[in-house]
């Protein structure tokens, strides 16, 4: 009977095994680093134009992000990795195409790794490209309406 008891246990611990195998796979691909303790990557809206977008070591938490007109956009480097955030985008092969619409703000902003900037006012409705000239395919866009 003893032996019974001990299949109850095993069971039970492979059970919370497997439970938080799936609470860690569950949770983790969604949330993001949190290590940076700002609470995840989704993009906010706010009355004092608190949109933020997460970077990553080599790219952008969200490739795209909508912001209210005449709003700022604050991006946020997540790791202690240097991005240079500026007007353009990549092609799908990856070449670098620098390029502002009408409308878009001007942005050059270097980041020095696991800071915190803000770029705009984007004070024009439309569809907005911007890049890090150091990671390929590091692009986001910023609609703005
Ligand atoms: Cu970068």
């Amino acid at each position: 009977m003893s032996s019974k008891r001990l299949g109850f246990l095993t069971l039970t611990l492979v059970v919370l095994a497997i439970g938080s195998i799936f609470f860690v796979a569950c949770t983790r691909p969604g949330t993001a680093p949190t290590a940076s303790g700002n609470g995840g990557n989704t993009p906010k809206t706010g009355g004092g134009g608190g949109t933020t977008v997460h970077m990553g070591s080599s790219d952008f938490l969200v490739p795209t992000t909508t912001i209210p007109k005449g709003s700022k956009l604050t991006l946020i480097d997540d790791v202690a990795v240097p991005h240079i955030i500026q007007n353009g985008t990549y092609d799908a092969n990856g070449t670098p195409k620098p390029a502002k619409e009408p409308g878009a703000p001007t942005v050059n902003v270097n980041f020095s790794g696991s800071d915190t900037k803000d770029i705009g006012p984007f004070t024009t409705a439309g569809t907005f490209h911007l890049y890090c000239t150091i990671h390929v395919k590091m692009n986001l866009t910023v609609t703005v309406k």
